[in-house]
């Protein structure tokens, strides 16, 4: 392997001819910590051509004279550069922007009374897996924290082959056909002419599209509610969308939902904090679920099920092959049937992450389609799309995407073939070839629902109802909650210039509920704009699902989040060391914010090592800030606005303040004023009830004073 920070260019750039191989032997390296050391040359990490060429020289061209014109024959620089022209392959038309991660799955119990799928058969099985969580609309550069859908796809390697969950973190979608799917993209990306706004639905194209689709009311309720700034992707649920069928043994078909739930409970973030993190830290969620994994704080998410039969689905009012509707956990509940762990990092970004290739139609005996609509054409998208995207027939021989098991058949030839299949016989059936491939039995069945409908394009009629969820989704979240999908909607609407389209939004959002619609032309200041709409079917009143509310259900942990400790020279030492124990034991990270990255001398002589500068680690970064300052360091930290504005976001976001009276100043100029999230430090019990409140996450009775809607 070539090091990685190679320093021998400066040598063997000037080194005349006489000592260029000595200095080729011997490589001057510089560490990750600067230091410098010499690196040997072994047989093993001898750097080569793709042809397995040694190379001799990676510094210089080819030239003639050394002050002369670069020679077409230095095939060493060609194939370099040429290998390096097409590093990049077509980005992901949609969820361009993903995150990877390894890590295995784990059924609870043996599921063989619903399905035939052997990785859901035994408890003591581990299968591999590997998720890729992304964002929709954005490139594959887009910032982290932007207001969207999050993907959440996971490659089961399982025994029988791959079962791909191709999921989001929203359980319903903007639209009942596949037929739209390229519009509704369209219309959310950047706006054809002028490329922007990048990552963002605010803008007048998506609005017009969707408020002329009444259909995508429901989920436009979703995007617009905190499930569409997650936190992290360790802290989101995840969804099938579709109702998916298992099949077991005897061939008996039970619909199924699948759903993700985070271990450490689902948060999110509040939308001018998701703002600021856009600016602060671009890659804020690859990065979270890096480290996470790194410290060995492995993501955990358990699989849960809605099974039922057709009876059941015949009688919930609402079909189950629409994907804009719900099955609230309160008429079919949830089962959890087993658990990912996410345990390993990628190796290779692109190799791994940007070459897997997911498909719903990835499924393994025992799983089987519905007549969903949008599942139905999601069934050509994905293997369509990696023509494109990787460029032929063969991805599936990429390592990330091969089976674990078994693959053989008489698909042959096509671009970049990596297997070598021996023989003559390229068909089946055949005589010439005993040995070769033939059909099974036991092989994937599909399950015989009959089919024979005239051919028409229609909608059925059970799909018509577009607004009784969404009202139940208004209906079920809590004040906050409530809040900020007014705001969100509001602040959507505001980058909207086409004033029709506005009214027209309003117009949808009165079919929901009255106090939602009120809301937003208030915190628009267009009260009475609405345009009236006719539904097509008027909402019912659905009871409330505690369930799809996430503040409802928050468990009080701090496991998994990140607390920031603001010190400065002359802070009290014991103190810091109580908190990192504290956070410790619950399963909290600390990391240290000091005017200085060289970190601060503690009141008793000691040095603590800063992760952040003020500036480079503002408080949106974490989940709870704790001001470790002594009385002269605040006297610095008063006059400089980042100091003030770190305090100022982090009370504004709600979040708990832990802080030692020295801090006060500070505080003040911050505008922070008393509440049960501002926790005095010192004296007995202060780190207790420190973390007692950091449970809370957020202190929402605080948001009435510090905001209004809009
Ligand atoms: Fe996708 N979708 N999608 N989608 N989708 C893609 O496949 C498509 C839909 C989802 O991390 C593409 O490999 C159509 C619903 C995820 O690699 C593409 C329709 C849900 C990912 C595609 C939908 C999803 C994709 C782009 C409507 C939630 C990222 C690149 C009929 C259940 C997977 C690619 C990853 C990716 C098509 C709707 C989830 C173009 C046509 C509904 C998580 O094939």
């Amino acid at each position: 392997m070539a090091p990685k920070d190679q320093q021998g260019m400066d040598i063997m750039a000037r080194t005349p001819r006489g000592e260029k191989s000595a200095a080729s032997k011997i490589m001057t390296v510089t560490g990750k910590g600067g230091e410098t050391h010499q690196q040997a040359e072994t047989e093993e990490n001898r750097l080569t051509t793709n042809q397995g060429v040694a190379i001799s020289d990676n510094q210089n061209s080819l030239k003639s004279g050394a002050r002369g014109p670069t020679l077409l024959e230095d095939f060493i620089l060609r194939e370099k550069i040429t290998h390096f022209d097409h590093e990049r392959i077509p980005e992901r038309i949609v969820h361009a922007r993903g995150s990877g991660a390894h890590g295995y799955f784990q059924p609870y119990k043996d599921m063989s009374a619903l399905t035939r799928a052997a990785f859901l058969r035994d408890p003591r099985e581990k299968t591999r897996v590997f998720v890729r969580f992304s964002t929709v609309a954005g490139g594959a550069g887009s910032p982290d924290t932007v207001r969207d859908v999050r993907g959440f796809a996971v490659k089961f390697y399982t025994s029988e082959g791959n079962f791909d969950l191709v999921g989001n973190n929203i359980p319903v979608f903007f639209i009942q056909d596949a037929m739209k799917f390229p519009d509704l993209v369209h219309s959310v990306k950047m706006e054809a002419d002028r490329a922007f706004p990048q990552a963002a639905s605010a803008h007048d194209t998506f609005w017009d599209f969707v408020s002329l689709v009444p259909e995508s009311t429901h989920m436009l309720m979703w995007a617009m509610s905190d499930r569409g700034i997650p936190r992290s992707y360790r802290m989101m649920e995840g969804f099938g969308v579709h109702t998916f069928r298992f099949v077991n043994e005897k061939g008996k078909s039970t619909f199924v939902k699948f759903h993700w739930r985070p271990t450490i409970g689902s948060t999110s973030l509040i939308w001018d904090e998701a703002v600021k993190l856009a600016g602060a830290d671009y890659d804020f969620h690859r990065r979270d679920l890096w480290n996470a994994i790194e410290a060995g704080d492995f993501p955990e998410f358990e699989l849960g099920i809605q099974a039922f039969d057709e009876k059941t689905a015949n009688k919930l009012g609402f079909d189950v092959l629409d994907p804009t509707k719900v099955i609230p956990e309160e008429m079919i509940p949830l089962q959890m049937i087993g658990k990912l762990v996410l345990d390993r990092n990628p190796d290779n970004f692109f190799s791994e992450t940007e070459q897997v290739a997911f498909h719903p139609g990835h499924v393994v005996p025992g799983i089987d389609f519905t007549n969903d609509p949008l599942l139905q054409g999601r069934l050509f998208s994905y293997i369509d799309t990696q023509l494109s995207r990787l460029g032929g027939p063969n991805f599936h021989e990429i390592p990330i995407n091969r089976p674990v098991c078994p693959m053989r058949n008489f698909q042959r030839d096509g671009l970049m073939r990596m297997d070598v299949p021996k023989g003559r016989v390229n068909y089946e059936p055949n005589s010439l070839g005993p040995d070769t491939p033939r059909e099974t039995p036991a092989g994937f069945a599909t399950f015989p629902e009959p089919a024979d409908g005239p051919k028409l394009r229609e909608r059925p009629e059970s799909f018509a109802d577009h607004y009784s969820h969404a009202r139940l989704f208004w209906l079920s979240m809590t004040k906050p909650e409530q809040m900020h999908i007014v705001s969100a909607f509001a602040f959507e609407l505001a980058k909207v210039s086409t004033i029709p389209v506005r009214c027209r939004v309003l117009g949808r959002l009165k079919l929901v509920h009255e106090d939602l619609c009120a809301g937003v032309e208030a915190a628009l200041g267009m009260e009475g704009q609405a345009e009236t709409l006719k539904p097509a079917v008027p909402a019912t009143t659905m009871k409330p699902s505690k369930a799809l509310s996430l503040i409802a259900k928050a468990p009080p942990t701090i496991k998994g989040r990140k607390i920031g400790v603001l010190v400065t020279d002359g802070a009290d030492a014991k103190i810091l060391k109580a908190v990192q124990d504290a956070a410790q034991d619950e399963g909290a990270m600390v990391e240290i914010i000091a005017p200085k990255i060289g970190g601060a001398k503690m009141a008793n002589g000691s040095m603590v090592a800063a992760h952040h500068t003020i500036s480079g680690g503002p408080s949106v970064l974490f989940d709870a800030v704790v001001l470790l300052l002594s009385a002269e360091g605040v006297k610095q930290l008063v006059r400089e606005a980042a100091a003030v504005a770190w305090v100022h976001d982090a009370f504004s976001h709600l979040k708990v303040i832990s802080h030692v009276a020295a801090a006060k100043p500070l505080m003040d100029k911050a505008g922070v004023e008393p509440d049960d999230g501002i926790v005095a430090l010192e004296g007995t019990g202060g780190t207790k009830a420190f973390i007692a409140a950091a449970k809370q996450h957020r202190i929402w009775d605080r948001e009435p004073k510090l905001r209004s809607p809009g």
